[in-house]
């Protein structure tokens, strides 16, 4: 029998992209028999806290008037790591996204000294490409990232971007471990039904198309691109589009939408995790981010055989096959990507052809169970390395 091992996760609780892939890293884990404690600000949105073997600790951070709010954030998930590591002996301590977290984590190591746990730091995307390579957090995100025992990242694209943007030496080993689905729950319905979409929309139409769309809408995901792409195949063709998610970016969005006209046709869910049912229902799914280290949301359409019109930017490309399991368009091409939408959704048996690739190439390249043997390959790996200087 493998050694069972104690490890720790440190994410952030919010619906991104990095949560999700940490919380399904610590729960198949879990599954794998090892202990595995949470550490993050609050319970991360798809954690199953009944899950056997998992435990969560919050991070506080107590009022002081000296203290800016948010801002003592680091140095209370620093001694939360430390606390935890001295009461659950961490062999290995994974943080996902390296602002503040691989910081963080560094600290606690200097504190525990010789009985610090392993450090793995999983790079995310705007963590390099946004924060970390902002001069404010530049010097410290190097420093974390090279402190780290093991550092991963979901493509090749961000591997390059992390020795480019922060600098580092390409003798730096870096994992590329991609983002991955849970196939089980994100796959094609058996028996499409569209009657779950008559609540969003009571008077949609049987050959109505829908697209869909799933992010923070920070401005990098282009939300006013999808506005804009959804109004031209409109025009066209009389279509549906759902959005789930929320950011700073949403108000633009929901006036741009009543300003068109179109707000009956559109319908903004909010921040939801459980959107699946409406997702396995769409005809496309619209991604045309500035850039995007992987595009998680793209693939976990893709599972359930949604076809998937994005930006060829970053990573998307390891996703998303052209011509095979949907489109790819240069950043901002609104007219391309809205003609490559009305293609979609104009000739039934290609559109059928793509979904099943999509859906194959989910199940081929993109499974759970792979990814998490990877990542505890890299957990065995750094605990017989050599010992590391905390
Ligand atoms: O997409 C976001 O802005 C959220 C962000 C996150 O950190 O939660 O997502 C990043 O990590 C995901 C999981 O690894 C990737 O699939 C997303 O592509 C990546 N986002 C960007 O690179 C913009």
């Amino acid at each position: 029998m493998t050694e069972r091992l104690n490890v720790g996760i440190t994410c952030f609780p919010t619906f991104g992209g990095s949560g999700i892939i940490a919380t399904e890293v610590g729960l198949g884990m879990a599954r794998r028999g090892h202990r595995v404690h949470f550490i993050s600000r609050a319970l991360p949105v798809r954690l199953d806290r009944s899950a056997a073997g998992v435990f969560f600790h919050e991070v506080t951070e107590s009022d002081h008037p000296v203290l800016h709010p948010g801002g003592a954030y680091p140095i209370a998930l620093a001694s939360k790591i430390i606390e935890v590591s001295g009461y659950e002996q961490l062999d290995v301590l994974h943080v996902h996204y390296a602002v503040p977290h691989a910081t963080s984590a560094w600290m606690a190591r200097e504190v525990l000294g010789a009985r610090a746990p392993k450090l793995v730091t999983t790079l995310h995307g705007t963590d390099i490409t946004l924060v970390g390579s902002d001069p404010s957090y530049l010097p410290i995100t190097q420093f974390s990232i090279q402190k780290s025992d093991a550092v991963t990242v979901p493509s090749a694209f961000l591997r390059d971007a992390t020795y480019q943007q922060l600098d580092l030496p390409r003798t730096l080993p870096i994992d590329v471990i991609p983002n991955f689905v849970d196939t089980e729950r994100y796959k094609p319905l058996a028996a499409p039904n569209r009657e779950p979409l008559l609540c969003l929309f009571d008077d949609l139409g049987a050959d109505e198309p829908v697209l869909f769309h799933v992010s923070n809408f920070r401005p990098l995901k282009r939300v006013c691109d999808v506005i804009a792409i959804f109004a031209e195949v409109n025009r066209e063709r009389p279509s549906r589009l759902i959005l789930v998610g929320d950011g700073p970016d949403r108000s633009v969005a929901e006036h741009t939408v009543r300003h068109l006209g179109l707000h009956r046709r559109v319908c903004f869910l909010g921040n939801q995790d459980r959107f699946v049912d409406w997702l396995a229902l769409a005809d496309v799914f619209l991604l045309p981010s500035e850039t995007e280290s992987f595009g998680l949301a793209a693939l976990e359409a893709m599972s359930c055989g949604v076809p998937v019109v994005a930006s060829e930017v970053g990573g998307l490309p390891d996703v998303v096959v052209p011509g095979e399991t949907g489109w790819l368009a240069p950043v901002g091409d609104v007219p391309r990507m809205a003609a490559q939408v009305l293609d979609l959704i104009a000739n039934r048996a290609r559109w059928l052809d793509f979904s099943q690739k999509a859906r194959a190439r989910a199940v081929s390249h993109f499974a759970r169970e792979p990814a998490l043997a990877a990542y505890e390959a890299v957990y065995r790996r750094v605990l017989t390395s050599c010992p590391s200087s905390p």
